[in-house]
């Protein structure tokens, strides 16, 4: 199979630089296994996906194809679940109990939030160590972004049918559910929070291996541009073993 990954950023002048200094800020991304005569269907469709997105024109597009040569684990979709939120307030409180219930301690879970609704975007995820709440990832403007991550096509319908009746993004769901289970799978990950940072998109979720994927409606407010990825992890993880697994290690969600 063929790992496959777009990045989209746009660059703008500094906030407060006089000298014409730049910063490229996130656009959009997609990424994932595809089989080799489904390679052009997707460059078409990433490449739709960036031109065309909902936090501006990007001015640079970037793609990486790689054939992937070692063996791919198959990792189960997680349980989803749809909870019951109307509002930002709501969800802040929902998280926050969930996360306690899994042991994360109150300052882990404010660093979380603290990251998942400040106006910085990350490009990937913040790992989070869930008793001291040290932010361990080693470029902190980037995060680290999961990769080389797909979902077998029979699980992908079969996940599309069960959604059918929901009025959902289907694509999206599957998209986030893939790297949801990926990320889970991981002994070292205790839980993630997710928000979009689209201003169009206010369903985000909570994953962990035991309480499967939570869907929680209006997380945030139509027009918000914040959001990201929080993975809580264990306070004695091995992060490089972590990091290769979640950067590198093929896996792909099935069953
Ligand atoms: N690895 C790590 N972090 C990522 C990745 C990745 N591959 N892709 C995105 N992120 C981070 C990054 O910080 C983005 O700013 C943030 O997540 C949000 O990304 O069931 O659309 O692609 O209805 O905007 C959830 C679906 C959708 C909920 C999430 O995220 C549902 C979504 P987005
Ligand atoms: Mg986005």
């Amino acid at each position: 199979m063929w790992s496959i990954r777009m990045r989209a950023s746009k660059s703008i002048l500094a906030e407060g630089s006089g000298n014409g200094e730049v910063e490229e800020v996130h656009i959009s991304g997609a990424e994932g296994l595809w089989n080799e005569e489904e390679i052009l269907k997707l460059l078409e469709q990433y490449l739709i996906r960036a031109l065309n997105h909902s936090r501006g024109k990007p001015d640079k597009i970037f793609f990486t194809l790689e054939k992937i040569n070692e063996a791919i684990i198959k990792v189960p979709p997680l349980p989803v679940r749809t909870l019951i939120c109307n509002s930002p307030e709501e969800a802040k409180e929902l998280i926050t109990n969930k996360l306690l219930s899994l042991g994360i301690s109150q300052r882990a879970i404010e660093a979380g939030l603290g990251i998942l609704l400040s106006s910085t975007i990350m490009r990937g995820a913040a790992l989070i160590k869930s008793n001291t709440g040290t932010l361990s990832v080693p470029d902190h403007h980037r995060g680290v972004r999961v990769s080389r991550l797909g979902i077998d096509n029979e699980t992908r319908y079969r996940i599309e049918k069960e959604m059918s009746e929901l009025n959902v993004d289907k694509r999206r769901v599957i998209e986030a559910l893939t790297l949801a289970s990926k990320v889970a799978h991981h002994k070292d990950i205790v839980a993630e929070v997710c928000i979009s940072d689209d201003p169009d998109y206010i369903t985000g979720y909570l994953a962990s291996k035991d309480l499967g994927y939570l869907r929680i409606p209006n997380i945030k407010r139509l027009g918000e541009m914040h959001g990201g990825r929080v993975f809580f992890i264990n306070e004695d993880s091995n992060l490089k073993e972590l990091i290769y697994y979640l950067e590198k290690t093929p896996v792909q969600i099935f069953g």
